[in-house]
């Protein structure tokens, strides 16, 4: 028991260095030491999950819209890498939905109106999705950092 709490109070002494060190620059370095909560470092959104790429609405299929979201309705601008599950939501026989990047080339039949289904892995990088036909105006692009 002794020597966990004395283990305890080692690893806070260390903690209390670390962060006097890391405020070197501030002006405000080392005003409260009296934290003792553990530092946690803000991580990148988790990997996995399904992503959704739409094009057109629900009310019109041929609608000029494109859209990359998760599988709430946000819309996607930074991803963890990782694997992902790719559901494209392609409804009109018009567009296509067409996904781009580092080590991922995926895409709907423009013709077809089936939603399908991919399995993806994101690596660091760009990536762009679109509608091939329609490239110029039914676009957009994410990040994958971390
Ligand atoms: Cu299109």
């Amino acid at each position: 028991m002794r020597s966990i709490r004395l283990a305890l109070v080692a690893l806070l002494a260390i903690g209390v260095l670390v962060a006097a060190g890391c405020g070197g620059d501030d002006e405000e370095a080392a005003t409260d030491t009296t934290t003792t909560e553990a530092t946690t470092t803000t991580e990148a959104p988790a990997a996995g999950g399904t992503l959704v790429g739409s094009v057109g609405t629900a009310d019109d299929p041929d609608a000029f819209t494109i859209s990359l979201t998760t599988e709430d309705g946000s819309p996607v601008s930074t991803l963890a890498p990782g694997d992902y599950t790719l559901e494209i939501d392609d409804p009109s026989s018009i567009h296509n939905f067409h996904l781009t990047g580092p080590g991922v080339d995926v895409a709907s039949d423009v013709g077809g109106t089936e939603n399908e289904t991919f399995d993806i892995t994101l690596e660091a990088g760009s990536y762009t999705f679109q509608c091939d036909p329609h490239a110029s105006s039914m676009n957009g692009s994410f990040q994958v950092t971390g």
